[in-house]
């Protein structure tokens, strides 16, 4: 123990830490010169109780020693793969609760279409929640880096979590920098999380979802997560601090996104930077995987810098889709998930009795042993006679992205790399054509990232397949109102020289007999047009929603890069503007804006606008335009 105290530290507070942390951890927390930290943790101490307070430094013993815990209380189960272990989370926590979480606001405040609680009610509630909830549990103490080291636009989170299992997810997805929080001290602003996996059943699921909570509190920039073990309700510097994030963009002037970033190779082996926001369960990671190098798969945060738009990825590791991943369409992801070299996380897959791992997409059939809802045979039904699928849809798996082939070096670049389009993506079965690029940046954030539609997947609790309205594909992560986000890009462009163009996406049209109409792989045929299209390097057709590819120009990329035939038919079935459909598109839209009163005006004249197009080309061609029959832009 230090004989004095560090500066500003009190002994009261000193007193209630050493009751929980052994002398070696009291001196890793004393080691961080910010008296309010100390307080704070000791403040959780005292309320949640736990056995212990584990400081987690980073070093090579620690993440070992978190990765054991996770295994010893069985928050992890051993697979027969080398360093590879199943969580489960319980049939009813299985993904992000909507429902009960809520930005903390003052008394008469709301946000126009995000769930908000009033703050003092909903800080009492945690209060009570969270008393005695870590008794003989080892409290975690993490200290992350939300992007790169050094980086002017990197942010930082202190997470304090009951769950090992949630400390080994952070520590493979974010870095750990507790050498910047000792350095750095009290200067440091920093986001704070807190988490507790409240009791669990003998099956190890969180017992009390029904007192699941994730309350966000902006005027403390800390989060508040408690009964639940889903990674999206408990992982801080996941989705939850996407929250508190938008919220500094917006008073800082930089953007926070739910999008990938990639890069693209074109012609001469330049590389063109993209990102891509869809809802979960929308081809994201998979298209985050066909680029050409990946800096991001889920997050970037994008500061305007010497007049570019800058992203980097916050994270450095991947929580991403299991179900439906194979050796044929995703051999890499596939390759790294069974590598005996790679470490890997799976939530919510199939354990089967000899050790082995199953999902959706696995080769060979399931055969018997334990799934997110307790012990699976083929067959097995629930109670209400419904077949139990062994592996979930929302599945996960939880890796490094260091493990990639074709990462990108970048994603250590402390300023980034530079944006020159953005994409975004839903799951439409009958609307959108499988590419379009906006005219402009305004027309862009307005029709294709303001007004994006996606069918609901399982990644939230609720029925599937509803068509759903997703700004952004933030709309679940929104600390703000989607008036007020989009305003936010409106203005970041006045910050920029160069503007990244806008495109849509969608990999779900179907035909009339539900079939559909694009393979999985022909995304990257999408990507290589975008690339070009940045460079000015192929022409464009003119639709009224904006501009599609000339067929040519599509034939010989499908060629070029995956030996394919592309059909005038398949081009003309893909790419005929849905004229109908495309109204009724804005009119919904439209009416969705209506009720957000502080959307920017240009939103409405923008989609009159698109209106106005769409109602003069159903007069000159009805419901459907062949594409073949739109002019050079
Ligand atoms: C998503 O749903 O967008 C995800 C997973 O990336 S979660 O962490 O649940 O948000
Ligand atoms: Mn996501």
């Amino acid at each position: 123990m230090p004989t004095s105290l560090p500066r500003g530290v009190s002994e009261r507070v000193v007193e209630v830490l050493r009751r929980y942390a052994d002398r070696e951890h009291l001196e890793r927390l004393l080691a961080i010169p910010d008296p309010r930290l100390h307080s704070w943790v000791a403040d959780v101490a005292e309320t949640a109780d736990p056995e212990r307070i584990y400081v987690n430094t980073g070093s090579p013993e620690d993440l070992e020693f978190i990765k054991r815990r996770a295994l010893e209380n069985r928050e992890e189960l051993p697979t027969k793969y080398k360093n590879k272990t199943v969580h489960f989370d319980g049939p009813y926590d299985l993904a992000r609760d909507r429902e009960n979480t809520r930005i903390l606001v003052p008394p008469g405040h709301s946000i126009a279409m995000v769930n908000t609680l009033e703050r003092e009610r909903g800080l009492a509630e945690i209060r009570e929640l969270f008393k005695g909830v870590m008794r003989g549990n080892t409290m975690y103490i993490g200290f992350y880096c939300f992007g790169p080291r050094d980086s002017p636009f990197s942010l930082y989170g202190v997470q304090i979590t009951d769950s090992a299992y949630v400390a080994h997810s952070e520590n493979i997805l974010y870095r750990v920098c507790y050498s910047v929080f000792v350095e750095r001290g009290d200067k440091l602003k920093y986001m704070r999380f807190l988490h507790a996996t409240g009791e669990r059943n003998e099956l190890g699921w969180s017992k009390n979802v029904e007192k699941r909570r994730i309350y966000i509190d902006l005027d403390d920039n800390i989060v508040y997560s408690v009964n639940t073990q889903y990674a999206g309700n408990t992982v801080g510097l996941k989705k939850l601090s996407l929250r508190l994030c938008v919220n500094q963009g917006k008073k800082e002037g930089f953007l926070c996104e739910h999008m990938f970033i990639v890069g693209v190779k074109g012609p001469g082996g330049r590389v063109t930077y993209v990102t891509g926001a869809y809802p979960a369960g929308c081809g994201k990671t998979s298209t985050a995987l066909v680029a050409d190098t990946l800096v991001s798969d889920d997050l970037a945060i994008i500061h305007a810098y010497n007049g570019e738009a800058r992203a980097i990825n916050p994270e450095v590791g991947s929580f991403g889709i299991i179900d439906g991943i194979n050796p044929v369409d995703d051999p890499e992801i596939y390759r790294i998930l069974l590598d005996p070299e790679t470490e890997v996380i799976f939530s919510n897959v199939l354990l089967t009795e000899d050790g082995d791992v199953w999902w959706r997409g696995r080769p060979e059939p399931p055969r018997s042993g334990i799934n997110y809802a307790g012990p699976w045979r083929p067959g097995l039904r629930d109670d209400k006679g419904r077949e139990v699928p062994p592996s979930h849809p929302n599945a996960r798996f939880t890796t490094h992205l260091k493990y990639l082939r074709n990462l990108d070096p970048r994603i250590e670049d402390p300023l980034g790399v530079p944006v020159e389009a953005m994409i975004f993506g839903g799951r439409d079965s009958d609307t959108n054509v499988p590419v379009e690029e906006a005219f402009d940046w305004v027309h862009g954030n307005v029709t294709k990232a303001a007004a994006l539609e996606s069918e609901r997947t399982a990644a939230v609790l609720g029925q599937v397949g509803v068509k759903e309205f997703n700004p952004y594909a933030i709309l679940d992560f929104l600390s703000v109102s989607p008036g007020e986000f989009l305003r936010l890009h409106l203005d970041f462009a006045e910050r920029l020289t160069r503007l990244p163009k806008i495109y849509s996406v969608n990999y779900f049209l179907r035909d009339k007999e539900g079939r559909f109409l694009n393979e999985k792989t022909d995304k990257v045929v999408w990507l290589k047009w975008i690339e070009l299209r940045v460079h000015g390097d192929v022409e464009a057709l003119e639709s009224p929603t904006g501009l599609i590819p000339v067929y040519e120009d599509l034939a010989k990329l499908f060629r070029e890069v995956l030996g394919k035939e592309y059909t005038e038919q398949a081009y003309r079935e893909q790419f005929k503007i849905r004229v109908a459909k495309q109204i009724e598109r804005v009119n919904r839209v439209v009416e969705v804006y209506r009720k957000i009163p502080d959307t920017p005006p240009v939103f409405f004249d923008v989609m009159r606008e698109q209106l106005r197009r769409l109602e003069e080309a159903r007069l000159r061609y009805g419901d459907y335009i062949d594409p073949f029959q739109l002019d050079k832009k």
